[in-house]
């Protein structure tokens, strides 16, 4: 096992990752910003390294700053949590070739899974559903054209490189094809190396669903179940939970199958997820793998009561899988997570600030996951996460009721978070049925403000 490792982030996920390591007796360094100097994972860590201005361009991006501050501190791995450099091939190369071991996919998978199309032959190729499409980028318009007349419109154009929904067009018709080709062509030529555009059928009102993954470097897979995330606002998730309210076992067991052979076919390692759209027949199709560990992964670990932090370093130590889950995965009741953010709630503005009161909620089947403090700091220049809050209850109804009371205690002060949107979302009629897709938000967000 490491004596010692770097955290190659900041916020809740770089405590979440300490927290992993000391229980695992392994030493920590922490990276901070100017910005971060007094934030708890600089003073949680045994040791920590300032690697540059508050821009992240200049500090957590910063591929030579994060390694001079392993060197320095002789950190022998490297945990990179999520957004920042986690899904950087080129990081994770110069990682192995300092001698320093990442804690993730190898380069070569996480450059495959960051290739939509790539990600997509594979994943049919070990039999796992995917959407009629184009299966190489876009040549021209009239390729486009006879691929739409093949699948039947609506067809959506996605960036070969993209992810997350940037760059992506939706079009009802042959009329409107040509344009927003060269829309999407242009945007995605701006913003990624790979400039190339494909299509598929487009799915209107989708369910997003993901799964959860463990791999090791011996080859062997475990599947730990999904995550329902469709309560979501313009790419940004607001509610996950585990297991979704729509999946049938049959369906679970069929999907954990073809990913099992799928991620070994590709020769995945560590944690991963894979996203999934849900149709209105209730069929999955793959959309993308996230080669990270995600924000989400708490709402996991509370029904299978697995550490997915503490799994992912004893992986890239070379681990073996079933040394670390120590029998089969069991899905144990049913878990909520709100992501509470420093926001406007109703106009969803960034309000980053000081916190100048603050009561975190707890009792049975309670978690958050923060590095917020009384009359701490939220700085303007990161994500305005501000903390998640985890229930676990036997089943949802019970997992609802914790969510609705942990809500009501938790008091933040001196900036607006999400919090009395999540709790309005807490008594919706539709969310409680588990009757909602991805538009639920854009639907219903007027009458909930109303509220
Ligand atoms: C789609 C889709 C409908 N049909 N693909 C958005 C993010 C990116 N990961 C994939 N996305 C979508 N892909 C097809 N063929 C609808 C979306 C989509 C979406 C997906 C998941 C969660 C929220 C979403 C919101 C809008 C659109």
């Amino acid at each position: 096992m490491f004596q010692k490792i770097l955290i190659a982030n900041r916020g809740e996920i770089a405590l979440r990752v300490i927290c992993a390591a000391k229980d695992l007796g392994i030493k920590t360094v922490a990276v901070y910003s100017e910005a971060d100097r007094h934030s708890l994972h600089v003073r949680f860590a045994d040791e920590a390294v300032c690697i540059g201005p508050a821009k992240s361009a200049r500090s957590y991006l910063d591929i030579p700053s994060v390694i001079s501050a392993a060197e320095i501190t002789n950190a022998e791995a490297i945990h990179p949590g999520y957004g920042f450099l986690s899904e950087n091939d080129r990081f994770a190369e110069v990682c192995g070739m300092s001698g320093i071991k990442f804690i993730g996919p190898t380069p070569e998978v996480t450059r495959m899974m960051g290739l939509k199309q790539k990600a997509r032959q594979v994943m049919k190729e070990a039999g796992v559903p995917v959407l009629p499409g184009s299966p190489e980028a876009l040549t021209s318009a009239e390729e486009a054209l006879d691929y739409a007349a093949k699948i039947g419109y609506p067809v959506i154009l996605k960036a070969a490189a993209g992810g997350g929904g940037r760059g992506m067009r939706v079009v009802h018709s042959a009329e409107e094809l040509p344009n927003l080709l060269a829309q999407a062509q242009n945007e995605a030529g701006a913003a990624f190396t790979v400039p190339d555009i494909y299509l598929e059928k487009y799915i209107g009102a989708p369910r997003h669903i993901e799964f959860q993954v463990l791999a090791d470097e011996h080859g062997n897979v475990e599947v730990l179940g999904e995550r329902e995330c469709s309560i979501q606002r313009r790419h940004q998730k607001l509610i996950e939970e585990a297991p979704s309210p729509v999946m049938s076992p049959q369906l679970r067991e069929e999907t954990i199958a073809a990913l099992k052979k799928a991620l070994k076919a590709i020769g995945y390692r560590n944690a991963g997820t894979v996203e999934f759209l849900m149709d209105e027949q209730g069929k999955l199709y793959f959309i993308e793998v996230n080669a990270r560990i995600q924000v989400e992964h708490p709402v996991t670990e509370m029904i299978t009561g697995i550490d997915l932090v503490k799994s992912q370093i004893r992986i890239a130590a070379g681990e073996r899988l079933e040394d670390i889950l120590e029998g089969p995965i069991r899905l144990n009741g049913h878990a909520i997570e709100c992501r509470i953010n420093a926001e406007h709630p109703e106009t969803f503005a960034p309000c980053p600030g000081k916190i100048t009161g603050l009561n975190l909620p707890g009792g049975i089947g309670v978690r958050v996951d923060t590095a917020v403090y009384t009359d701490g700091v939220i700085p303007p220049y990161y994500d305005s996460l501000v903390a998640k809050l985890i229930v676990h209850g036997r089943d949802r109804t019970e997992a609802i009721a914790r969510m609705k009371r942990a809500l009501d205690m938790f008091v933040v002060e001196g900036i607006y978070t999400s919090i009395p949107l999540q709790r309005k979302i807490m008594d919706d009629e539709d969310f409680a049925s588990g009757n909602f897709d991805t538009t639920f938000i854009a639907r219903k967000l007027a009458s909930i403000q109303k509220h």
